[in-house]
């Protein structure tokens, strides 16, 4: 008996909830159980209320405004306490239609896919810009460079991931979820498949990006900052080379003039020299200090998972027909 949590992260959605909430299907091929998610982020417009008047299964809400990436991992935590085998995740402006729910789930039912990336096709959706587009694109590329998978649409935020891809997942950036998500998957080898949608047209302005700068800053952000968690021994290398080369060739310049009897010449490039490749050789040995440590962030993941595991198989509580759940601040 297959159980789907749809989750819909809120942050002061009361206007465009009810109509997200009745375009989901009520049934799936392969689904016997389909339970709905709201994680209210502190909204102050009454979106909770929205979601009990519409009989939503499961409510969770923060006292205050947390933001997306801690709402995002409180819907996967509490979706696994619900005993979800499969957790859908949809915006709450009715940006994603809901009769697209069967084509997601059905390369995790064929045991195809861990998480599944409904792929927005930016060329298509009307009222992006064509800066916009060429953004979206430009990170799309960059993630599935540094990732190592081929997800064509990578801020998408219709998928489903399967309950073991879900407790495997622990957000580590607080900017973009999406994109962590993605990076950690290909780092972890799992199963990634994309299947192509149409969005709805927009019911109000994107409230992550709030600016094209902010939006280049956040995405750019957390790519680097995942490389360096994932590859950190390169990106300490890589940054340490032009020290290195520029300290080297300083260096030889000196040498050069040295062996053909001037040896009082260029002692500048000496001095500069001797600090640039001090410089490098101290970067470099913090990235194999990180790389040590990468390697007990590696054995953590593996004993968080364990232990969710063990945690979650555990009899659970007897279910109630709404929670309202207060999560710790
Ligand atoms: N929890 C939380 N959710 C947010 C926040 N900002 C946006 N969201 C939710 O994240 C989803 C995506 O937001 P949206 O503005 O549609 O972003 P876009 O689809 O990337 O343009 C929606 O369901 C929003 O309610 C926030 O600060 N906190
Ligand atoms: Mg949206």
């Amino acid at each position: 008996m297959v159980k789907l949590i749809i989750q819909i992260p809120c942050y002061n959605e009361a206007e465009t909830l009810a109509a997200t909430l009745a375009d989901l299907p009520t049934a799936v091929p392969g689904i016997a159980c389909i339970e709905t998610l709201v994680i209210d982020d502190g909204s102050t417009d009454g979106t909770a209320a929205v979601a009990v008047r519409c009989g939503v299964n499961h409510i969770i809400s923060h006292r205050h405004n947390m933001g997306l990436a801690r709402t995002f991992q409180d819907g996967l935590d509490a979706s696994l306490r619900l005993g979800a085998d499969i957790i859908v995740n949809t915006d709450a402006d009715n940006q994603y239609p809901g009769h697209y729910i069967p084509e997601l789930v059905a390369p995790i039912l064929s045991t195809a896919a861990d998480i599944v990336i409904a792929n927005r096709q930016v060329d298509k959706i009307a009222h992006f810009s064509p800066m916009k587009r060429r953004l979206q694109k430009l990170g799309s590329w960059t993630v599935r460079t540094v990732s190592g998978t081929d997800v064509p649409d990578a801020p998408s935020g219709f998928r489903a991931y399967t309950r073991d891809a879900a407790l495997r997942l622990n957000i580590l950036t607080p900017f973009s979820y999406t994109l962590d998500t993605i990076i950690q998957a290909g780092k972890m080898g799992l199963a990634i498949v994309s299947i192509p949608v149409e969005t709805n047209n927009p019911t109000r302005p994107s409230r992550l990006q709030r600016s094209m700068w902010h939006f280049i800053k956040a995405q750019a952000s957390t790519i680097i900052r995942l490389y360096a968690f994932y590859e950190p021994l390169r990106t300490f290398t890589y940054t340490a080379v032009p020290f290195l080369v520029t300290g080297l060739l300083l260096w030889l310049r000196f040498f050069y003039y040295f062996l053909w009897g001037r040896p009082n010449q260029f002692i500048q490039s000496v001095t500069i020299g001797t600090g640039l490749l001090l410089v490098g050789l101290l970067i470099f040995l913090f990235g194999v200090q990180a790389d040590i440590t990468s390697k007990h962030r590696q054995l953590t993941q593996e004993t968080l998972y364990r232990l969710k595991k063990l945690e979650l198989s555990a009899p659970a509580p007897p279910s109630r027909a709404q929670d309202h759940t207060d999560a710790p601040p």
